[in-house]
Parts: C-alpha cells; structure tokens; sequence
C-alpha cells in the first residue's frame, strides 16, 4: 500500500479534480504490475496497473491480489469503471485503503466487489489514504474547494514589515516548496493589497507541473492593469463587487457581493468551475477572514530567520500542529482545525 500512495504522488498536480490513486498487482508476495492515474481524463490507476503487466505473467492476475489507495470506482465518467474491470479480469482480492466519497461511489464500489464475490479489504494504512485522498473527498462531499492557507512569519511571529512594504521572510529553498503547493493546487488567492504591493506573479516558476488558476480580490476594480497578474500568462479570475469600472484587464471577472457570504459565495463560485484545492497565500487580513469563519482544511506556516525591526503580527492560526519539519535555516508548521 505504501508503494501504492508514493506511485499515487507522481501525480501530483495532474489529476484534480481526480484524486491521485496509485494501484499495484502482488503475485505471491512479488509485484507483477503497478500503475498510477497520471492526468485528469486519462485512465485510472487499476487500468494501468494490469496494462503493466508483461504478456508472460498475464496468467497470474486471477490468483493475483489487487492493492488501490483509494476505493475503485463503479461508475462510468471520463473513463470506464474499475470494479468492471476488476471483475473481467478475474482478480478475487482487492485491498483498498479509504473510500472514494464521490457521490455514486462512497463504497458502492465496495459493496459491488463483495456482491459478485470478490474478497475485500478496506483500511489498510488507512490514516495515509485519507490524507492523499483529502482534497477530492473534501471537494465532493463539501461541495467546496479544499482550502489551503500559507503564510511565512519571522521568529518573532510577524507577516510584514511596517509601514508596508514587499518583504521576504525565508529562504529560496523555502520559495521552491512553495511553487511545488501551487503546482499541487487548482487555484491561488490573494486579496487586493497584496496584489498592489507585491505584485505577486501567482504561478509556478520555481517546480515541475501546472500553475494555478490566479484568484484576486478586487472589490473597486482598482487594480492597475500593468501588474504581473494581467500578463495574460495564465487564465486570472478578479473578483469584484462593483457593476461600474472597467473590466479591460487580460482577466476574466466574478461579479460577487462583498458581505459577510463573499468567502462561501467564491468557493461556491470555484466548485462550479470545477476547482477543487484553492491556495490562499495572503495577505494577514484575508488569512484572518478565512480563519475567522472556519473555512479553512489545513495551514502552512513557514518561520524563517529574517526579523523586522517593526511588523504587522501575523494572524493566529485556530488549530493543532500535526507536522514539524526544519528546511535549512526555516521551519515549517502545519496545522489542522480543532475540529479534525
Ligand atoms: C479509481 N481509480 O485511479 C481514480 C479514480 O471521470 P473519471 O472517469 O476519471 O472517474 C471519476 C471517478 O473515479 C471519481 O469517483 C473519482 O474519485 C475516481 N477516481 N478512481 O478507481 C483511479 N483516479
Ligand atoms: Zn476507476
């Protein structure tokens, strides 16, 4: 299984809104095929896992044991189903590591497996295929993208200097990461103010894979149009309130009432298009409204070692710490809501 979840991340910022599945096929304690679900629309990680296995050992896959990180699915999308094709192959023992919430599935897939007489195994090292599997089933059980806040503080736990102004915090290594999580995640969000003083470029310079869809917060259509963000680079949403002021920037515009509904109404907003992991990377206001209405999934909170002789204190996030990892001279904290 745990081959299963590393296949899985060579997936990672390929899939969405699938989740990333790794799959392998384990004759008599020996691998005789694996595969993973490489892009959105291409075939799923069961398929390419008995696609793998060479002509010779073809033979083996009834008397083969089937291991998925996740649920397979039992309904016909973008591809066929998997539990077909486990059944048309023959293979009587599937371990499964978590469900697949999709609304259709949410162990069906399962229940279909057990019903034609397959042998089924559910929760191996399940704690790890939850957490692969967070963002979809969050997405399609929430209706909602799975929210990602990050920030960097200096040890003294400030965000910016002030009076305002563009400061980094930590190291480029550090930035590197940062472009691998916008790689792994469908869109980015920063409000206006970090847009107008940082002129942020909101893409994935620095990592392999995609960029994210650059979400902006723009109530007043204020935000000049020479700023990195409307290079037309990558497809850019601004989201404003007013009906007056000119929607020439290269952007596609999101009318939204700026109330006490603007966040659920953009994740709603985002669902509908599909986005199923949404970046919010600043600044301490926006991360603040986010934390205040519980609309968050997890935080990453970078410390470097950069000290401001005065700062605007960073916002607190309301959560338990699950992960600690030191990266060069920075550290790195994640957390969870309470709640989790
Ligand atoms: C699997 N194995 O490798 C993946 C699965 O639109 P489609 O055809 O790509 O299928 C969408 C469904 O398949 C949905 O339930 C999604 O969670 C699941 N993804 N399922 O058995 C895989 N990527
Ligand atoms: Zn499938």
């Amino acid at each position: 299984m745990q081959r299963c979840f590393d296949l899985a991340a060579l997936g990672e910022g390929h899939t969405a809104p699938n989740p990333m599945v790794g799959a392998v096929l384990v004759y008599e304690g020996r691998i005789i095929g694996e595969g993973f679900h490489a892009e959105y629309g291409g075939p799923h990680a069961e398929v390419n896992a008995v696609a793998s296995v060479p002509a010779s050992l073809r033979h083996l896959i009834p008397a083969s044991t089937l291991y998925v990180s996740l649920e397979p699915c039992c309904i016909t999308g973008k591809t066929g189903a998997c539990t077909s094709l486990i059944l048309k192959e023959g293979i009587k023992k599937v371990v499964v590591s978590c469900l697949d919430m999709t609304p259709g599935v949410a162990g069906q897939g399962v229940a279909l497996l057990k019903a034609a007489g397959v042998e089924v195994e559910l929760g191996l090292l399940e704690p790890q295929g939850h957490f692969l599997s967070r963002v979809r089933n969050h997405f399609v059980t929430r209706r909602a993208p799975y929210v990602m806040v990050k920030y960097a503080a200096t040890p003294a736990g400030c965000f910016a200097p002030q009076p305002a102004a563009r400061a980094w915090i930590t190291h480029p290594y550090t930035q590197r990461l940062t472009h691998r999580l916008r790689s792994a995640t469908a869109a980015i969000l920063v409000g206006t103010q970090t847009a107008l003083l940082d002129d942020p470029g909101l893409d994935n310079r620095l990592f392999y894979g995609p960029s994210p869809l650059r979400v902006v917060l723009d109530r007043r259509l204020r935000l000049p149009g020479h700023l990195k963000i409307f290079d037309g680079s990558l497809p850019t949403l601004i989201v404003h309130e007013s009906e007056a002021g000119a929607k020439t920037h290269r952007a596609a515009y999101l009318q939204l009432p700026f109330d006490a509904d603007l966040l659920n109404n953009l994740l709603a907003a985002l669902y509908e298009r599909k986005i199923s992991s949404l970046l919010v990377e600043g600044g301490a206001q926006l991360i603040q409204s986010f934390f205040d209405a519980g609309l968050w999934q997890e935080a990453i909170v970078y410390t470097g070692s950069r000290e401001f002789e005065h700062g605007l204190p960073a916002p607190r996030v309301p959560g338990v710490c699950v992960q600690t990892e030191q990266i060069g001279t920075d550290s790195l904290r994640r957390f969870v809501p309470h709640s989790c």
